[in-house]
């Protein structure tokens, strides 16, 4: 008896030593790696280690745990430019050990060209700051030299980005296997509206795509009418909705009025492991914005599109509708526009709309993801 109690005690504190392992089999995720593929269209940024950032980290530790295969990340518009989201993606993948996922370089040029002041001026619109960023520095920034925007990089990567461009390595994955690709398009939707132009069978071949886009019954963010992903470029969004998908999901605006991201949300990630990826966040995200002030939060959106495709038992609010944007100059340039289903005029596309999750399992998720080593 004396020797079996010993043995329980050794058992107990090699147990007590050995750090907790998240029990992942307790969520409901629905795709696999041999299934479920996905190109990431991302304007990342590293100085505001945000919500593509979050979005990237859950990705890149599905891929590795097995349950996508991340195929690739290419660089789009809208928060920064594509330089600087180019550089982003390159530091994350070289920090997180995962210079093996292709990075394709994207486009900031919008279908209908860059908007000068005088545009912008005759019809009343909203000055976007990278786009005149891109009007200002044009061909001489690139992602291994971003010039003037250097100080807001963390410091340039030994990684190199693929030749093709964005939309080119699009249509080369998806044909190469076709019905599993899932576009994430978290930033402006120019990449993936060249993809359409260029490969009028893109859009029937992947899987479907995600948006993080417009604003359906919340006010916009960029305009009183529109949201800047879809801002940016809305005649690329108009493109994308009337392409033939086999499935369109948008999350838009509306869910950054429900999810914010809290000091007890990032730490919650902090504590469930110690990673290159923890240290991510604790480093660009923890310390530069929640350490000194526990009671700031922000809104999300892109941080929950990567989880619901996973797990689309997290959503709490969604429904069908269609959906069509504005593409005519003037106050409502951009905005999404939607209609029950069925009800919606030619040019709108029947998309389901997502606008809240179940805020707490859902991170509680990405702190098991994230700080688990898969
Ligand atoms: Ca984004």
């Amino acid at each position: 008896m004396k020797k079996l109690t010993a043995f329980l005690a050794i058992v107990a504190l090699l147990l007590a030593t050995v750090p907790a392992m998240a029990d992942l089999s307790d969520y409901q995720i629905v795709t696999t790696a041999e299934t479920h593929k996905v190109i990431f269209d991302t304007d990342n940024e590293t100085d505001w280690f945000g919500d593509d950032s979050f979005a990237l980290l859950l990705l890149l530790q599905a891929d590795a745990a097995g349950y996508i295969d991340l195929l690739g990340v290419t660089s789009a518009a809208a928060n920064v430019t594509v330089a600087e989201a180019t550089t982003a993606n390159l530091n994350m993948l070289e920090r997180a050990g995962r210079g093996d996922i292709p990075v394709a370089i994207g486009t900031d040029i919008p279908l209908a060209g860059l908007k000068d002041d005088a545009t912008i001026e005759a019809y009343g619109l909203t000055r976007i700051n990278c786009m005149k960023q891109v009007l200002e520095y044009g061909d001489s920034i690139s992602y291994d030299n971003l010039g003037p925007l250097e100080q807001y990089a963390w410091g340039y990567s030994s990684l190199e980005p693929v030749e093709q461009t964005a939309w080119e390595f699009m249509i080369e994955q998806v044909h190469k296997y076709p019905g599993q690709v899932t576009i994430m398009a978290v930033g402006a939707c120019t990449n993936v509206a060249l993809a359409i132009l260029n490969d009028p069978t893109f859009a029937e071949n992947t899987a479907g795509i995600y948006y993080m886009g417009g604003s359906i019954d919340v006010p916009g963010n960029d305009t009183p009418c529109a949201e800047r992903n879809w801002y940016y470029d809305p005649e690329a969004v108009d493109v994308c909705l009337n392409a033939n998908w086999p499935l369109q999901v948008i999350v838009p605006n509306d869910i950054s009025k429900n999810q914010k991201l809290t000091y007890d949300r990032i730490n919650l990630i902090m504590e469930a492991g110690d990673n290159a990826l923890t240290q991510m966040i604790r480093e660009n995200a923890f310390a530069k914005r929640f350490e000194n002030n526990p009671d700031y939060q922000e809104s999300l959106w892109d941080a929950q599109v990567p989880g619901i495709f996973m797990c689309p038992d997290f959503i709490t609010e969604s429904d069908v509708r269609d959906v069509a944007i504005v593409t005519d100059l003037g106050y409502t340039y951009g905005e999404s526009v939607a209609w029950d289903e069925g009800e919606g005029p030619e040019r709108a596309a029947t998309c389901q709309i997502v606008y809240n999750v179940d805020g707490d399992a859902y991170w509680q998720f990405m702190a098991d993801m994230i700080g688990t080593d898969f």
